[in-house]
């Protein structure tokens, strides 16, 4: 099928914490070809693999030593051929994260580079002088650290957004894009299905953002050149093969977004936006305990349906592997009955709307937030960075405060391991894990969960099917029914044959549905899942994170 996509669940894999299968602690490939029936009984249709390749190991693999190899923690280039080969046979296709904003500064290219100014390789990443004895400007990177790093040997600064190992490509080098290409064309040759694309949204520096003015830097997001860049890679890379892309871009708006993914745009295929994982931010971004507010939530995703509606493809996700847990975000894992009720609720909510869903590893069992008792229980390098700046220089936290925004906000929430038993690695390893694993294994765990009709993991399952037997919530107008109600979201999808309900109460007290009466009209009525037992109809109060679903036929 054209466009077969837009009709497909994805599932991320983050192979660190995935499945364990030699008993060294780290997830691997071995361990994923070994959960590939899982995967498949859960019904998706796409596995994303965060980075596997070999890495320096400052960023969990997303700072790239070399594209052509597999990193040995996670196994060897076999071990990759089989777990492509056995997906295929299941009907599951692979794609890869494709990290070329940057890549590790144990690269060989960046270690040619960094040798002098006439290197050939220097010119594949952005290099400038320093400005009056300091860095060229005061640019910020994404981690809380001065975008810029001195080297003596050459005394020039590297451009960094991320960490310090992990030096950014310079995208005006018509050679190193040359060089990506040919790696892209490589693992499309090989059989993969596409790629999930890091920062792509960040891969052209404006002239202020790498000037040595010593002035303020600038956002590199949606750069001057991005869209040439995308459009030259789409010629000469993914035009030639039936894949799937997916940008990651901070900085879209909707109308942006249709830039890079708009159907005639010869870009991407869609691409993940950053405004609704922005709602919940506070002053300082992301490190808060604030909870979000579901009107900011609607007027977020509203935007974005009909933003999109005709013009581009939306991904959907309430999580990932930067993300805390979605059912402790979004939901409410405080009681286990508030945490069945709203995993299901969440998972109903996001999976009705138009778009390709994204379900991160976990969520399909209600994966929640891990307790860190302090950073020696962290491992994420974004975490120690953010706690340097705001607890030891800045002082703006206190340990306890910049904790409690750790363990709400903080990467490592989705980087614990699979739950897969209640033992002791809980199925994830024989060994000691790389991170700690979270207590509510026992309680949590994917062998509880897959036989039981009642669980988490059997209604994402059954809505996963939904999509597949129902056109309208691939193909059906979004339509906000509530949009002033700060407790309750209900939308709708409508097309020429039918109309579906969507009904979601995101809080733990009853709400009234009385709302949804003029809808429904005259309308004949079918429900088409819930996540309470009851036959209720439409008009029926919701209780605590109940959603339901109807078919409406004229
Ligand atoms: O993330 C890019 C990105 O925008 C992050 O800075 C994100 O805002 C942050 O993680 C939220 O706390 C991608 C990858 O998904 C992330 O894992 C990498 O660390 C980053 O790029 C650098 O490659
Ligand atoms: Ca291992």
């Amino acid at each position: 099928m054209a466009d077969w996509w837009k009709k497909s669940v994805v599932y991320q894999v983050y192979p660190r914490s995935f499945m364990d299968a030699n008993g060294d602690g780290i997830g691997d490939l071995k361990g994923i070809t070994q959960k590939l029936d899982y995967l498949a009984e859960l019904g998706v249709d796409v596995i994303w693999l965060s980075p596997i390749y070999q890495s320096g190991g400052t960023d969990a693999g997303y700072d790239i030593s070399d594209y052509y190899a597999i990193e040995q923690e996670f196994g060897t280039m076999a071990d990759f051929d089989e777990l492509l080969l056995e997906a295929h046979r299941r009907g599951l296709k692979i794609v890869m994260d494709l990290v070329v904003n940057h890549t590790s500064d144990k690269h060989a290219w960046f270690q040619e580079s960094r040798m002098d100014r006439n290197n050939p390789k220097r010119d594949y990443y952005i290099w400038r002088d320093g400005h009056e004895g300091q860095m060229p400007n005061q640019m910020m990177g994404y981690f809380c650290e001065p975008a810029w790093e001195h080297d003596a040997k050459t005394d020039q600064y590297y451009m960094h957004l991320f960490t310090i190992g992990q030096p950014d490509l310079n995208w005006e080098n018509k050679q190193m894009r040359e060089e990506i290409y040919t790696m892209m064309n490589w693992w499309l040759q090989k059989g993969i299905d596409g790629f999930r694309m890091d920062v792509i949204s960040c891969i052209s520096k404006p002239a202020k953002a790498v000037a040595s003015d010593g002035g303020q830097g600038m956002d590199c997001t949606n750069g001057p050149k991005v869209h040439a860049y995308l459009k030259e890679m789409h010629e000469k890379t993914f035009s030639n093969y039936d894949c799937i892309t997916v940008g990651e871009t901070p900085g879209v708006t909707p109308d942006i977004a249709v830039q890079y993914a708009g159907f005639d745009a010869n870009e991407l295929n869609m691409v993940f936006q950053f405004e609704l994982m922005d709602v919940d931010s506070g002053p300082l971004g992301k490190w808060t305990t604030q909870r979000y507010d579901l009107l900011d939530v609607k007027r977020t995703i509203t935007r974005w349906q009909e933003g999109l509606f005709n013009r581009a493809w939306n991904s959907l996700y309430l999580g990932n592997h930067d993300q805390p847990r979605c059912v402790s975000r979004w939901g409410d894992d405080s009681t286990p009955l508030y945490w069945e009720k709203s995993a299901k609720m969440l998972c109903t909510f996001l999976h009705m709307l138009q778009g390709t869903p994204y379900v991160y590893q976990g969520d399909e069992l209600g994966m929640t937030n891990v307790r860190l008792d302090g950073l020696s229980e962290a491992r994420d390098v974004e975490i120690f960075n953010a706690y340097r700046l705001y607890v030891e220089e800045q002082q703006v936290f206190t340990h306890d405060e910049m904790m409690a925004n750790i363990n709400a906000r903080g990467r490592d929430n989705a980087r614990t391991p699979m739950q897969w038993n209640d033992g002791k690695g809980a199925g994830f390893t024989q060994g000691d894990p790389w991170i700690k694993i979270n207590e509510n294994h026992t309680r949590i765990n994917a062998q509880k969960q897959v036989g039981d009709p009642d669980s988490i993991f059997s209604y994402y399952k059954q809505v996963i099917h939904l999509r597949k037997a129902y056109d309208i919530i691939t193909d059906g107008a979004y339509k906000i029914l509530d949009a002033e109600n700060p407790n309750v979201y209900t939308y709708a999808r409508e097309d020429e044959n039918a109309k579906l309900l969507v009904m979601c109460n995101f809080t733990a007290q009853e709400q009234s549905a009385d709302h949804v009466a003029a809808y429904l009209g005259q309308g004949k009525y079918k429900r088409l899942i819930g996540n309470y037992a009851n036959e209720s109809s439409p008009t029926d109060a919701l209780q605590a994170y109940e959603a339901r679903v109807y078919l409406i036929e004229a």
